[in-house]
């Protein structure tokens, strides 16, 4: 009874497309897994890609982005990394000199150790600074490298790459360190029964569980209780994220159910 009564939620939930917004995570990346070829190991390299932007909204040859080495030689490719923890539904490229370029966009599936592609297009010619925003439906799993395939050969001239972001556009990162939490659940791998450790949250709030895309799949109340428990005999087997608010005050965790 209790799946079925989960099932019904979800259908609901899908077929109202309401979803629990809270923002958006955007994270820059922050290593250079592997590249096809750099102009420079300092001006125009590769590492130019990591971080914020720092070249867009300028356009033109401009030494803070990554370039190839050859203007037009051969197809390129840039692998980077992202100190992310939460599944995916956007990627943005900042493209800063001769630009739509960008063909092919790749995500690692950690489960299969496979690129899986979440943008195709053929090149545009464009010719000021843009971000090109792929959007696809989130992802099942945290993503943390991607790929961009670069068709040089068919955009004449230096093509460049300022920075590079993923994005879940529905869960904010209020606390993205999970070893960290200020309050804790236990046991963690969780069974259907589960304990709340409210940790110095005082006062009373609402406990929400959240599936990896954001969705609110349901919320408990509490008042001042130190260790109280959370019965997640409803959900399927899964990750989740734990959610505990207080006014004023919010933090979030990942936890798995088994
Ligand atoms: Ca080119």
């Amino acid at each position: 009874m209790k799946n079925l009564y989960l099932s019904c939620l979800g259908l609901i939930a899908a077929l109202s497309g309401h979803y629990a917004v809270f923002g958006q995570t955007i994270t820059y990346a922050d290593s250079v897994i592997s590249f096809s070829s750099e102009y420079t190991s300092t001006n125009w390299s590769a590492k130019q890609v990591l971080d914020t932007p720092n070249t867009y909204p300028n356009y033109g040859d401009i030494p803070t982005s990554w370039t190839s080495q050859n203007m037009d030689g051969q197809r390129e490719f840039l692998e980077l990394h992202f100190s992310n923890f939460l599944p995916i539904d956007s990627i943005w490229v900042y493209e800063t000199y001769n630009c739509g370029f960008t063909d092919t966009v790749y995500v690692k599936n950690p489960g299969t150790g496979l690129w899986e592609v979440v943008y195709s297009h053929p090149v545009d010619t464009i010719s000021v600074a843009r971000i090109l925003r792929v959007g696809f439906p989130m992802t099942s799993f945290v993503v943390t490298e991607v790929r961009l395939a670069i068709n040089s050969p068919d955009r004449t001239g230096w093509n460049e790459i300022d920075a590079v972001a993923v994005i879940n556009s529905v869960v904010s990162s209020v606390n993205n360190n999970y070893n960290k939490h200020t309050f804790n659940i236990f046991p963690n791998p969780a069974g259907k029964q589960v304990y709340l450790d409210a940790g110095d949250y005082t006062g009373s709030g609402i406990v929400r569980v959240l599936d990896l895309a954001g969705r609110e799949i349901t919320t408990a109340a509490f008042n001042g209780q130190r260790i109280f428990p959370l019965d997640l005999g409803m959900l399927p087997e899964g990750m989740y994220f734990i959610r505990v608010e207080t006014p004023g005050r919010k933090d979030l965790q990942k936890i798995s159910v088994q």
